[in-house]
């Protein structure tokens, strides 16, 4: 690791980093150090697909480091579980009382043990190594780390054999993008980007999005459909592309496995009937469907929005079968992308040394489950009650669904709780001890992304704060007191990261900031997908071809549920938060303002609401209480609570996942967050 005096050497420097939030974007980042503080941040002019714009959120990435509320020494509880009493105490003792807890524990059973991560930085080091080898040589349960793209990241796996996809920079040259379950200004704002530029070479621009969002309000056409129809809108387009001989036979031919199974499906798909599940006008899927066929190159900007419903996989599945059917992958700027992640030669075996876990597997805990498993007892179907969670990268207690749950498990006298973070989350005031993390500007990290398709490096710009310590350096340490002795848990971060990726020159890597992957321009112009056969799966092993599968919260799946909660709701992020991080930070907070739920004229009139007012969003599971917005944004039926807040920065001490259930996608055992039926009623 580099040392102080290395930076206070030098009076001014700027600093090669990479953001290292869960966002498409991955941006390079100039960072500006002057006598060891990190002043400013800026995006890269140089680096392609980000071009030297940062989002307003990490612009104020300085004002998240230095921030007073800092957690920057290790903490350890002394009030009642979740009172976020603490008191400071040396990293050796804590440590070594951790060490102490979990080696009894492990005694007994080492998978009553749990890790819980996901990707509050997405670094491959402190995201996903010394962490991953902690636990393998543990014994320690495994996690599903599902809560984000599981059903989607499944759907592209079993259709292209990965999730792989179209360069994000040829989308300047497609004639007509459609985007599709994303909020692209707020959540992919480097793509919004490229679309502009096509969108100024004339290229049309459609929004499909139960919300009007403020990417919708800037394309050419907004399709308003419910959530969870997703699936019937593709079934009603191949229907108009079959009717009409708009297909590219020659291409199905050649790349395609299971189409004609397919085809009979969709033709019971007319526009009428798809129009009619998803509540907008038959003409609308017509006329989308003529676009699509007969404008060329079409590209489609999929992303997470769209899957996290109980049908997420299956519809992903339709979408991501769309442009081999017009053949759009012959063209650099036609075809889909979701997730570019699987282009990246990721070095698991390095990073992780899978092989350190128990020839017998240690089960698997689903993370989008966490509250149910929480409060699971020993069985044997599940295997030990969890006694001891490790928590990084995550703060479950405000992110995971039906938080009721989920806090009452956090709550548990008798179940140990680390958390490693930045600050007193939600999760962190629920621990027995809270360990103190660096920042991106602190600690060395490699990237891959998932929007575009150049590795990234992060060079620590600044000297930790405080005590914090890089979470490679907390496991690293915890290993050496629990007793490990593999080498592997003394390696250093740089060699770590010159491991991190195969085939990408660390050198290049570390002194440009960059690497380009090198992939073709249309990478299934000819086929060549990442399935054994080469072909894209309409007709997919073990899973046969997709259909429409309606949300578990429906009139068509809940006839009773509907007549009580009438309302689907959704919770898409707030574009000045990245998921719950930045919530505590002021000035992003206050563009935010505070918890609101966004409700059509019409609802809100039926209800004798005007907006304004305080409301209960409720169902069977719990309520939260925020400030109703009657807004153009919502469309009847609908609405929309946006952003994930803090729990404790809320009206009443909850949020948004109040009300959402732990019940599982189709594929990927993803969260159903966006299939929720709720009324709402005022205070
Ligand atoms: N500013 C900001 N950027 C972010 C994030 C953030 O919290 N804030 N989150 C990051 C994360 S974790 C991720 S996973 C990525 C991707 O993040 P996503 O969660 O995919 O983010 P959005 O692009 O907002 O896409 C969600 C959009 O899908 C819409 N939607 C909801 N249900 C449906 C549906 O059933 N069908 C369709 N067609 N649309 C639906 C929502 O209204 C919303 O506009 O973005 C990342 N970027
Ligand atoms: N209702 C509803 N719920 C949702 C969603 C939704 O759309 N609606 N979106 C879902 C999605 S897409 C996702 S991805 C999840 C995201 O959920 P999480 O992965 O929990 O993401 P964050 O809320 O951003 O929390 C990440 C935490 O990691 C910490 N952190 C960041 N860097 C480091 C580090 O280097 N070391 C350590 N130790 N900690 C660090 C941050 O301080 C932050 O508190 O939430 C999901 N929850
Ligand atoms: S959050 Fe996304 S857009 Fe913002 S700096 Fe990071 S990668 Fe770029
Ligand atoms: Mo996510």
């Amino acid at each position: 690791m580099s040392s102080t005096t290395a930076f206070d050497r030098i009076a001014i420097r700027t600093i090669h980093a990479a953001c290292p939030h869960d966002c498409p974007d991955t941006c390079a980042i100039r960072v500006t150090v002057e006598d060891g503080k990190a002043v400013k941040v800026q995006g890269d002019p140089d680096h392609p697909p980000t071009h030297g714009a940062l989002c307003t959120k990490v612009s104020r990435y300085p004002e998240r480091t230095y921030h007073p509320e800092r957690v920057l020494h290790p903490m350890k509880r002394v009030g009642p579980k979740g009172s976020g009493q603490f008191v400071r105490v040396t990293w050796e003792e804590a440590l070594a009382d951790i060490a102490s807890r979990l080696k009894a524990i492990a005694a007994r059973d080492p998978e009553a043990v749990v890790p819980y991560s996901y990707a509050g930085t997405m670094g491959l080091l402190q995201g996903e190594s010394m962490d991953r080898r902690f636990f393998h040589k543990l014994g320690a349960s495994q996690l599903d780390r599902t809560i984000c793209s599981a059903a989607g990241g499944d759907a592209l796996a079993a259709t292209y054999g990965g999730k792989v996809g179209m360069h994000l920079e040829h989308y300047a040259d497609s004639k007509l993008i459609l985007i599709w379950g994303s909020n692209s200004i707020a959540s992919n704002l480097h793509f919004w980007t490229f679309a502009q530029k096509a969108k100024r070479e004339g290229a049309k621009l459609i929004c499909i999005d139960p919300r009007k969002t403020e990417t919708a309000d800037k394309c050419h056409q907004h399709i308003a459909l419910l959530p969870g129809t997703d699936g019937a809108l593709a079934l009603g387009l191949m229907h108009e592309l079959i009717v009409n001989d708009w297909l590219d036979q020659d291409y199905i031919d050649r790349h395609t496995e299971g189409w004609p199974k397919l085809r009979e499906r969709a033709l019971q798909w007319t526009p009428e009937r798809a129009a009619e599940v998803c509540g907008i006008s038959a003409e609308e899927v017509r006329q989308l469907a003529r676009d699509y066929a007969t404008t060329k190159p079409a590209a489609i900007r999929l992303n997470y929005g769209m899957q996290r419903v109980r049908g997420g996989g299956n519809a992903a599945r339709l979408i991501a079968i769309l442009p081999c059917l017009v053949g759009a992958w012959r063209h650099p700027a036609g075809g889909l992308l979701l997730s570019a992640s699987g282009w990246f030669p990721r070095n698991a075996a390095h990073l992780q040394h899978p092989e350190l876990m128990p020839a017998k597997r240690p089960r698997i805990i689903n993370m989008s489950t966490i509250g149910d498993a929480l409060l699971e007892d020993r069985s044997p179907a599940f295997g030990p009650k969890i006694e001891a969670l490790v928590v990084y990268n995550s703060n479950p207690v405000a992110v995971a669904p039906e938080s009721p749950k989920v806090v009452k498990g956090f709550l548990r006298d008798d179940l140990f709780t680390v958390v490693l973070e930045h600050f007193m989350t939600d999760t962190a005031d629920h621990a027995d001890y809270v360990l103190p993390a660096t920042t991106q500007l602190e600690h060395l990290d490699v990237h891959t992304s998932y929007g575009h398709t150049y590795a990234m490096f992060n060079e620590p710009a600044i000297a930790p704060l405080g005590e914090a310590k890089p979470n490679t350096q907390v496991f690293r340490e915890l290993a050496e007191y629990m007793g490990f002795t593999e080498p592997c848990f003394r390696e250093s971060d740089e060699s770590i990261a010159r491991h991190a990726l195969n085939g990408v020159d660390f050198e290049t890597l570390r002194a440009v900031g960059w690497v380009k992957l090198p992939i073709a321009d249309a990478p299934f112009a000819h086929g060549g997908f990442n399935t054994p056969s080469g072909k894209c799966m309409i007709d997919a092993p073990g899973l046969g071809v997709p259909d429409h599968v309606p949300n578990y919260e429906s009139v068509q799946s809940s006839p009773q549920l509907a007549r009580d909660y009438p309302l689907a709701m959704i919770s898409p992020p707030a574009r000045n938060f990245l998921n719950s991080t930045f919530v505590n930070v002021k000035s992003l907070r206050d563009i935010e303002g505070e918890p609101l739920v966004e409700m059509h004229a019409d609802d809100a009139s039926a209800r004798g609401l005007r907006g304004g007012e305080m409301v209960r969003v409720f169902n069977q599971r719990g309520e939260y209480r925020c400030r109703l917005q009657v807004s153009p944004r919502a469309r009847p039926g609908v609405v929309n609570g946006l952003g994930v807040w803090w729990r404790k920065l809320g009206p009443d001490g909850t949020n948004v996942n109040e009300v959402t259930h732990q019940q599982l996608t189709d594929l990927g055992r993803g969260p159903a967050f966006y299939d929720c039926l709720v009324d709402v009623r005022a205070v």
